[in-house]
């Protein structure tokens, strides 16, 4: 596809030699890859919807490197793409398709600053409650080391294994368990970040209480990349509740799920975790994972709960799913058991993409209109797509539905045109925890308004004014 493009840069021919010299120069030659094959996993995301060709893949090892590869990609106008574990879902973290111009209207170089060697994993402050990690490490490498005191993090999701932290700041990631513990920014404390110029703020380890100014922390967060290049973050930890129980229950609709969900949410203490999805989308998982029906008789949408504590909360979990008029119930509390439900929820975005090129529509909406929404939605995918197959699943409890939809080609925005549109009437919003990427930058406005943005803008000139870092991604072109 690339063919002219590649072959002329495997030997870093398409960069010019000082800017060349300059990247070489800040991390070392072996890590500065030009070759096509070194390249090519940093240019093409996780669903194989986005893809962009790298001038360049930088690997810094150090945040003075970060630094000196920013301010080489400053003095030669080439925009930086900063990457965690790229699983990413709206195209933020990958090259953009067409290069960003300059004024004169010439393409601009496309570096790739990988994240992935800033691995620092300094000891939990046990005292605290509270730990210092590099961008590049991954969330289950932060899991392990923090339960290990016995402490845990506040963030988890099913792309754990290769999901680095610094790109769960960047991006505000959410998970599964923000109904009690909130998303990425309620866990940072502080942060250390390289700005467009390549100056570095450093607020760590920070202070639980710190009201000395501007949250630059929390102003990074979410930011996708636009703002700053986060390098290192010191975290709030959680209690670890090291028993646990989950349930899966059959409903009518997911107006219903949402119900449960909300009533478990009034009633018990210990509730973690509060999941849909359907019965097309369990059928989907089984059939690509393998594994046994959960019930006998299939029912048309699935909540899943999940509950942790101290001592074992199988029992009041149970109880609570009693007097719930649901359809069916299963609870597990041994691991295999509590895995094998899991399964069937976390399931789902990989036996998605076995299908197909997916949209991903990533939407919030008031917890109470939830019913409503998944009906209208497949409705109007219906009548957008007749042929497009649709799964919804995601976090129920606090109002976030992952809407899929295979079928539609890559570039047709007819239903991603649908859902969100959708999204925005009934007062929810056009992301909800995976950002807007460069799959949804048309929708920036159409979401926030005018002015809102307006004052985005301004934030990005202030801190951005060459717009080096991560062009194309929010605002478009
Ligand atoms: C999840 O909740 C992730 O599993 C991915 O946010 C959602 O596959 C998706 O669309
Ligand atoms: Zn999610």
């Amino acid at each position: 596809m690339h063919h002219g493009r590649v072959s002329q840069q495997t030997d870093g021919a398409a960069l010019p030699a000082t800017f060349l010299a300059a990247l070489r120069a800040a991390v070392g030659a072996s890590h500065v890859l030009l070759d096509s094959d070194l390249r090519a996993t940093y240019e093409t995301d996780w669903t194989r919807r986005f893809h962009g060709v790298a001038d360049a893949v930088v690997r810094p090892g150090t945040v003075d490197e970060v630094a000196a590869v920013q301010r080489a990609c400053r003095e030669a106008g080439a925009a930086v793409v900063a990457q965690g574990g790229n699983t990413g879902l709206v195209g933020g973290g990958v090259p953009r398709a067409t290069a960003p111009r300059d004024e004169r209207g010439s393409p601009r170089s496309q570096v790739v600053l990988s994240t992935l060697r800033l691995r620092d994993l300094e000891p939990v402050d046990e005292v605290a409650g509270e730990v210092t990690v590099g961008a590049g490490v991954t969330l289950s490498d932060l899991q392990h080391r923090v339960r290990r005191t016995g402490w845990d993090f506040g963030v988890d999701m099913g792309s754990r294994d290769s999901a680095t932290v610094g790109g769960m700041v960047a991006t505000n990631a959410g998970g599964v368990n923000v109904l009690r513990y909130g998303v990425m920014r309620q866990q940072i404390i502080g942060i250390e970040a390289v700005m467009a110029d390549g100056t570095v703020i450093r607020r760590l380890p920070g202070l639980l209480k710190d009201n000395t100014g501007y949250d630059l922390p929390g102003l990074v967060a979410g930011s996708e990349g636009t703002l700053a290049i986060v390098t290192r973050v010191h975290f709030r930890l959680v209690q670890q509740l090291p028993r646990r129980a989950v349930a899966l229950i059959g409903v009518d609709d997911a107006g219903q799920a949402a119900a449960f969900a909300a009533q478990l949410r009034r009633g018990l203490s210990s509730l973690t975790a509060a999941e849909l999805f359907d019965d097309g989308g369990i059928r989907l998982v089984l059939a690509y994972a393998g594994g046994e029906a959960p019930f006998r008789d299939a029912h048309p949408r699935y909540l899943l709960v999940e509950c942790g504590a101290a001592t074992d909360p199988t029992d009041e979990l149970a109880e609570a799913i009693d007097v719930l008029p649901s359809r069916d119930a299963v609870v597990a509390s041994d691991e295999g058991g509590r895995h094998r439900l899991w399964r069937l929820r976390e399931g789902h975005t990989e036996a998605v993409n076995a299908e197909g090129v997916p949209h991903k529509l990533d939407v919030a909406v008031p917890i109470g209109r939830i019913g409503e929404f998944d009906l209208a939605v497949r409705e109007a995918i219906r009548r957008a797509d007749p042929a497009a197959r649709t799964f919804v699943y995601g976090h129920v409890g606090d109002g976030n539905l992952h809407v899929n939809v295979l079928g539609p080609d890559p570039d047709d925005e007819a239903v991603d045109e649908v859902v969100l549109e959708l999204a925005i009437q009934m007062g929810g919003a056009v992301s909800a925890e995976h950002g807007i990427g460069v799959a949804k930058v048309g929708w920036l406005v159409r979401d926030r308004g005018e002015d809102d943005v307006a004052v985005m803008r301004s934030i990005k000139r202030a801190l951005d004014p060459g717009n080096v870092l991560n062009p194309g991604v929010l605002f478009g072109a």
